[in-house]
């Protein structure tokens, strides 16, 4: 095949956005695969925090490691009755078709940091407290679960100790004490100047298991973090320390590491205050691609704003919800009255970039599902930027509530090919409308039915030619 063929027909180089989330500050990433889709866990830093003021964790997921759907917030502070404070970094692992979702927060009574454990049945939740009660508690941090090859499960956590216990299949319950992995300069590198903490590990601990080999990825050397990492010949060590993952950078002070493979590809999750106004405590997930060595080892990663590469297309042609966006401008996202979440808190310039959105040979018009308590703005569709081709308008009027939601459809011209969607919005001043889901139809299918009781006068007709039908219409 010619490099112009090639060309022309590759779809462009798709690149993801870094911080993966734009609508609110977020940390702690705790990515999960399941059915094909790649979830990701996190916390939640509360807008202007000047300390680590966390009271939920957060749910995305992605097919395309680029466009990431947001499913708001299953889990707070309230699903445990006994923790009052510091919804931390958590982690989620799936077993027996249940999702447990393992976190440190801290306990009312003994005013210390605990390990909680919820139960749900979907990825996305609802997760409800399993047990009334902290599973363990030793004022520590930052749990991880490893289920190993024999169905043993393992739960980690600690900063400053690294301490595990073997979990029953049951996945809240444990046998057995506390065990506290010996830290050690070979096992996990040598800090210096602090004596009370002589070895580099610091908190979050990130443990798999790959070709045999397992992985302890951990946050190190506070303040600030950098990540490293370990290996192990078995769960429970000797840990062998191997040196520096991520270098310090990205203005937070902590980093917390995730990494999985998703789609063919290695993903490492971390985090950074690269938002506006971020910093240590108002912190936000990115994540990065990466190939592991041929050894095993893990390559050093640096901090992008361009983050990986799309997995595939968006399909513009089924719904998509509109909290599905690869970056977005001004916008937030709330829970929706008809299930699931919706955008709001819409102005004037607003806008939401859809990476990668396979139009193919064409849109006629565009439908969405909208809402607005005021009197409405418009929805511009954008090609290649906020400001790029112009391709449709949707006149969005007031519906009498800003969860009245109704359906509006307009006209779609020149979208072709696979393109970066702009969805910009435009109006008066105030809050405009609320966005629910949207889908565009294809060219060639207009939406009506088939011409089946059609009846034609032909005047002189007679060989082979095109026939050509003006003002036909459908219903
Ligand atoms: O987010 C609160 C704490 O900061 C986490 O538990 C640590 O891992 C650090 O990221």
């Amino acid at each position: 095949m010619s490099l112009f063929l090639l060309i022309t027909l590759s779809p462009p180089m798709a690149k993801a956005d870094n911080p993966i989330v734009q609508t609110i500050y977020t940390a702690d990433p705790a990515p999960l695969v399941h059915n094909g889709r790649l979830y990701l866990y996190t916390g939640h830093d509360e807008d202007g925090s000047t300390y680590f003021t966390m009271r939920d964790w957060r749910v995305y997921s992605s097919t395309d490691m680029a466009n990431w759907t947001d499913h708001g917030s299953p889990m707070s502070l309230a699903t445990f009755a006994w923790a009052d404070a510091n919804a931390w970094a958590g982690h989620v692992a799936y077993r027996n078709g249940k999702f447990y979702w393992y976190v440190p927060v801290r306990n009312r009574s003994t005013g210390g940091m605990a390990i909680g454990v919820a139960v749900g049945d979907s990825p996305t939740g609802p997760f409800r407290d399993a047990l009334g009660r902290p599973l363990a508690e030793n004022n520590e941090i930052d749990p991880n679960v490893l289920i190993d090859d024999t169905g043993q499960a393992y739960l980690y956590w600690g900063n400053p100790r690294l301490a595990y216990v073997r979990l029953n299949s049951d996945m809240i319950s444990y046998s057995g004490g506390i065990t506290y992995i010996p830290l050690t300069s070979a096992g996990f590198g040598a800090r210096s100047g602090n004596p009370s903490r002589p070895t580099l590990y610091e908190e979050g601990p990130w443990i798999f298991k790959r070709n045999g080999l397992y992985y302890n990825v951990f946050a190190a050397e506070c303040c600030s973090e950098f990540i490293a990492y370990s290996t192990a010949p078995t769960a429970i060590g000797p840990w062998t320390y191997r040196g520096t993952i991520m270098p310090r950078q990205g203005s937070s002070f902590t980093n917390h590491a995730g990494i999985i493979d998703y789609a063919g590809g290695s993903y490492f999750f971390y985090h950074n205050g690269a938002l506006p106004n971020g910093g240590g405590y108002t912190r936000s997930v990115a994540v990065e691609k990466f190939t592991y060595n041929a050894d095993g080892t893990i390559p050093t990663i640096n901090m992008t704003t361009a983050g990986p590469p799309q997995v595939g297309t968006l399909d513009p042609f089924v719904r998509q919800e509109a909290e599905t966006i690869a970056w977005s401008s001004g916008v937030e996202t709330e829970a929706s009255g008809e299930g699931g979440m919706n955008v709001g808190f819409i102005q004037n310039g607003d806008y939401i970039k859809v990476k990668g959105v396979a139009f193919g040979n064409g849109a006629t018009s565009f439908t969405a599902r909208v809402a607005s308590g005021t009197s409405g703005g418009r929805i511009e569709l954008r090609l290649g930027s906020a400001t790029g081709t112009l391709v449709g308008t949707c006149t969005v009027n007031g519906t009498g509530g800003w969860q009245n939601w109704a359906t509006v459809t307009c006209p779609v011209s020149g979208a072709t090919g696979t393109r970066d969607l702009y969805l910009r919005f435009a109006g008066g001043s105030g809050y405009l409308l609320n966005l629910n889901w949207w889908q565009f139809t294809p060219y060639g299918n207009s939406g009506g039915s088939l011409l089946t009781n059609a009846s034609f006068s032909v005047e002189t007709a007679s060989g082979t030619d095109d026939l050509y039908i003006d003002d036909a219409s459908f219903q």
